[in-house]
């Protein structure tokens, strides 16, 4: 289908998304400006936030691209499957915590269990998702000027070469951004049976039934969101990871406080969480009816459950770029690539997941303007070593920087300031609170987060930040730039809170800021 010459409305690219996903539409939907040849500067392989931000970047230099993807619609799996429907069920989970531990006080109604379905939320989501893909279809081609081809495969031939749907179309540069899916544990037995699910399958086919309980198998960031979320409705969640929740290798600079607060209120909420084991087997005919496990010391048991999700990490979908280019790849398929997302071979770039951790929408989509400004000739480098991080429970648990122990380890003399203090019973004081837990400062102190942030003494800068809690993520992505620049605690205490209460750590700093010897708080 010629789009090119068309202008679609919001509804109208909604409709026909709609009709490509249930088959209704087969053909390619393609926005090519034709008068201009099929030969291009930059083809992207995958039009995810890597793809599309690659694209409008290449735009912007003046380069010629082309972004290709299998879906119909532009964004990847951000929007369709992965972080806007964690980010909405996590949402989701946080009201119905509150709304269980306020049940029948103030003006709150009794919480119903039986009203907080995870089926219900995956069918919103699925009925409201193609809204933003039809805005990513509608700001690239009318706002940002990308040519695209949409519902259709791109088969790399060479390095310079791309077909889709039979015809070729020239490069002088191919960027690879088709991300990556859930890794699928070969030693763990029955995980294709019918009531194993994952972030994706849970959304497509989707889920259609009601678990009574569930099973995560894995201990990633995945596990923890959609653990909590399934356990805020009500559906009983056991979480079986090998290493300690949070001491997973794919997530750096854990504070230790922080980590046992978000963990111990994990299990208040009734999750099971079973650290040091190895899952065995997804047991039952066809049907899962639970996981066989070996525990930490050494017993095997059989967990019941109708539910299996798996949280095990990522893997990439390298292997069609292997065979048709020969472009190196690490032991686990990840695209190797440099600090300006070139491969091994010349012209040829990777991006976003595809190139390993972290599996964040920031690494996406600077790594797609990475490759972009490289191939307009700008010698730019990404290093995504240090970056604020986040994940959700029914809190927000942000952070940035080191952690205490880090920053005791590489500084001499270091000053920690934190809510409740040190030794204080979280119970015992109703700090920190943030935008979103004033309510549970009054009703249930303990729950109303944890902070802590590290400075260095001899300099006075901030070495790092932590957080539980809500309201605050936003912060983080300031605190770290502020971080960089080398942000000192009497510039903290300069800055001007617009909440009586600290999340951004502003007031117990300026606390501190006077003081020639800097002390913990
Ligand atoms: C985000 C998708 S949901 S993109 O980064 O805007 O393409």
């Amino acid at each position: 289908m010629d789009l090119f010459s068309t202008s679609l409305s919001m509804p109208e690219w909604e409709t026909l998304i709609h009709r490509a996903e249930v088959g209704d539409v087969n053909e390619a939907l393609e926005n090519i400006d034709r008068s201009k040849g099929t030969e291009f500067d930059v083809i992207f392989i995958g039009g995810g936030a890597g793809g599309r931000f690659g694209s409008a970047y290449s735009k912007a230099r003046g380069l010629r691209q082309l972004v290709v993807d299998k879906w119909p619609f532009l964004g990847g799996s951000c929007p369709h499957q992965a972080c806007v429907p964690h980010h909405l069920f996590s949402e989701a989970a946080r009201e119905m915590d509150y709304m269980r531990w306020n049940s029948d006080t103030l003006w709150f109604t009794k919480f119903e269990e039986e009203r907080a379905s995870i089926v219900d939320l995956i069918d919103l989501f699925k009925r409201g998702r193609n809204n933003p893909h039809a805005f990513m279809n509608w700001q690239s081609k009318e706002q940002l000027d990308m040519e695209y081809i949409l519902n259709a495969e791109a088969i790399v031939i060479d390095k310079n070469t791309v077909e889709v749907n039979g015809e070729r179309f020239t490069t002088k540069n191919i960027v690879l951004g088709t991300g990556s899916s859930t890794f699928v544990p070969p030693e763990i037995k029955g995980l294709d049976k019918a009531g194993v699910y994952d972030y994706a399958t849970l959304i497509d086919p989707g889920l259609d039934y009601e678990p009574t309980s569930c099973v995560i198998i894995g201990g990633s960031k995945v596990a923890m969101e959609y653990g909590s979320f399934y356990q805020a409705t009500g559906c009983h969640t056991t979480i079986l990871t090998r290493s300690p929740l949070m001491r997973t290798k794919s997530l750096h600079h854990i504070d230790e406080d922080l980590r046992r607060y978000v963990v111990d209120n994990m299990r208040l909420r009734g999750m099971d969480i079973i650290e040091g084991c190895e899952p065995l087997e997804v047991v039952g005919e066809e049907r899962a009816t639970g996981v066989r496990v070996r525990l930490a010391d050494g017993t095997e048991t059989i967990i019941e459950t109708d539910f299996v999700f798996l949280g095990t990490g990522e893997r990439p979908h390298t292997q069609p770029f292997v065979d048709a280019l020969g472009i190196d790849v690490d032991e686990k398929g990840f695209v190797k690539v440099n600090a300006r997302m070139q491969t091994s071979i010349p012209g040829i770039y990777a991006i976003g997941d595809l190139i390993g951790a972290p599996m964040e929408m920031f690494k996406a989509r600077k790594c797609g303007m990475t490759a972009a400004r490289n191939i307009a000739g700008e010698p730019f480098e990404f290093d995504f070593s240090e970056y604020p991080d986040f994940l959700h429970t029914t809190y927000e648990v942000t952070w940035v920087g080191l952690t205490e122990d880090e920053a005791r380890e590489q500084y001499e003399d270091i000053t920690v300031i934190q809510m409740p203090p040190k030794g204080m019973p979280n119970g015992d004081i109703a700090l920190p609170v943030s935008e979103g837990t004033m309510l549970y400062a009054f009703t249930r102190p303990e729950l109303s987060g944890f902070q802590k942030c590290i400075y260095d003494n001899h300099s006075r800068r901030l070495l790092g930040a932590h957080h539980v809690g809500m309201g605050a993520k936003d912060a983080f992505q300031y605190l770290d730039f502020l971080i960089k620049k080398g942000i000192t605690i009497d510039e903290m205490g300069e800055m001007n809170e617009l909440f009586i209460n600290p999340e951004h750590f502003i007031q117990l700093s300026r606390l501190r800021a006077g003081h020639q010897n800097l002390v913990d708080l």
